[in-house]
């Protein structure tokens, strides 16, 4: 990814719209607005920050092409840090595509994903774990989520990273102080104070990484799959969740075909729900696809819903099913409660305490109850919201990377190991903190970071 150049993207949706937004960022930014903006005030002429109304013109053929408002702002104090102009123009795509078109005509490029946030980045106006946040705020499936990421925009994460550096900055002090001259080794009492404060570092690190495991699930979800033989009420069941009517229900044993998604939001927590299409002997190729992607979905889901139904006695090939399923985490949901009761689960679940749950998909009765055994499941029922972060894997593996130095840094002091190794373990693990804050981030991971984003972010 090349940082230089002025760039443009349309910076919202594709398709038809009330407004669309072309952003341009760099320094040529206002000379560009210039040569494509005809209004009563020139673009370069107004004070930062302030908006004109104008039309757009292609500066080839002199063409107009839209009615806009168009905002000048000038570095530093922009979202890139550098001059930017944000053009709204009518919500179309061809007026959003040709305003973009006349900007590169006039001297920008096209913006790769997320150079904006890139520049904001190396420009000093965001750290990496908040240009992380801003990707999270846009991709967030729950309030909860974006709380979590607001919270990161705002450098909780960073202030935390921080203070640690700091700390271990302070140990590396100590370090060099308390060093015997005579032998070039820690003094014993000393000893005891450095390794205390290695190790409350370790304990700080534990606490976030433990706190960011479940800020993960908090942000991306987990996903489940229904499973159960024909008829027993999947699909019914994948509407009570999702209160609307997405798959199609039927009496007839094999109506569902394909692996059906949709999101249900459990007390906060995204859950990827997919409704199956059971197992069946395929009788054609369909079919057999179906249960091919059944298959998948099991696989790939971190737990399992295994419906049955209660209103009858269970059959062979619930038990099958039952048995494929059994490895997974699983909770039991007996359906059709409605009705009167014939099931025997323990037929199947020898005892196995699986959680079970009675429901009617079709009344809707128990489905709180399952929500409920859902986040007991998932281990989320001890998640504080309020004061979730927005961790990512690759925080989680630096964190873990600077635990393990402080570890190693430990043991050299209690080995009586020269102090240059302990304080290179140490100023390892500093390394690593600032890795996460993108202060020596290397080049290809900032790039897989912001490819993730959109064009135009
Ligand atoms: N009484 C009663 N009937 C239900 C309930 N849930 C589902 N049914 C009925 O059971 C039949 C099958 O429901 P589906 O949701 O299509 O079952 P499924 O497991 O998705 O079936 P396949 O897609 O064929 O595997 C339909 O006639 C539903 O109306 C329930 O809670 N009570
Ligand atoms: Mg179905």
């Amino acid at each position: 990814m090349v940082s230089d150049g002025t760039i443009a993207a349309i910076s919202t949706p594709p398709g038809t719209g009330g407004i669309a937004v072309i952003r341009i960022s760099g320094k040529d930014s206002l000379t560009i607005a210039e040569r494509i903006f005809k209004g009563k005030s020139s673009p370069s002429s107004i004070e930062s920050h302030r908006v004109i109304y104008g039309r757009i013109i292609d500066p080839g053929t002199r063409e107009e092409i839209d009615d806009v408002l168009l905002i000048v702002m000038h570095a530093p104090k922009t979202y890139t840090g550098e001059d930017t102009v944000e053009i709204s123009c009518h919500g179309g795509i061809v007026p959003a595509q040709r305003t973009l078109e006349v900007c590169i005509s006039a001297g920008a490029r096209m913006a790769q994903r997320g150079e904006f946030t890139k520049r904001a980045f190396l420009n000093g106006r965001l750290d990496l774990t908040q240009a992380e946040a801003v990707l999270d705020i846009v991709s967030a499936k729950t309030k909860e989520g974006l709380r979590g990421a607001l919270y990161q925009l705002n450098g909780l994460l960073s202030k935390k990273i921080r203070r640690l550096k700091d700390f271990l900055i302070s140990i590396l002090s100590d370090i060099e102080l308390s060093l015997d001259f005579a032998d070039e080794d820690i003094t014993v009492p000393e000893q005891r104070k450095i390794s205390k404060k290695i190790s409350s570092t370790i304990d700080i690190i534990n606490e976030l990484i433990k706190e960011g495991k479940r800020a993960c699930i908090l942000r991306d979800g987990v996903s489940a799959a229904i499973v159960g033989r024909p008829n027993v009420g999947k699909s019914s069941l994948l509407n009570a969740l999702l209160l609307e009517e997405r798959a199609i229900v039927t009496p007839v044993p094999g109506t569902t075909r394909d692996v059906i998604e949709g999101w249900i939001n459990v007390k906060g927590i995204p859950v990827k729900l997919y409704d199956t299409c059971g197992f069946q002997d395929a009788e054609n190729i369909v079919e057999a696809i179906g249960i091919e992607k059944t298959k998948e979905a099991i696989e790939n889901t971190s737990f399992l819903l295994f419906v049955a139904d209660g209103s009858v006695a269970l059959e062979g090939e619930d038990k099958e099913i039952y048995n494929r399923a059994k490895e997974k985490p699983l909770i039991i949901v007996i359906n059709k409660i409605d009705l009167p009761k014939r099931i025997n689960i323990s037929d199947i679940t020898n005892g196995t305490p699986h959680p079970i749950c009675e429901v009617s998909a079709k009344e809707h009765t128990g489905i709180e109850q399952l929500n409920k055994k859902i986040l007991k499941l998932i281990g989320a029922t001890e998640l504080k919201i309020d004061e979730v972060m927005s961790t990512r894997t690759r925080h989680l593996v630096l964190l873990s990377k600077a635990e393990e130095n402080l570890t190693r840094a430990i043991r050299g002091v209690e080995e009586h190991r020269s102090p240059e190794l302990i304080a290179f373990d140490i100023k390892e693990a500093s390394r690593s903190l600032g890795e996460i804050i993108g202060e020596v981030t290397p080049e290809e991971i900032l790039d897989k970071i912001f490819q993730e984003f959109c064009i135009g972010k």
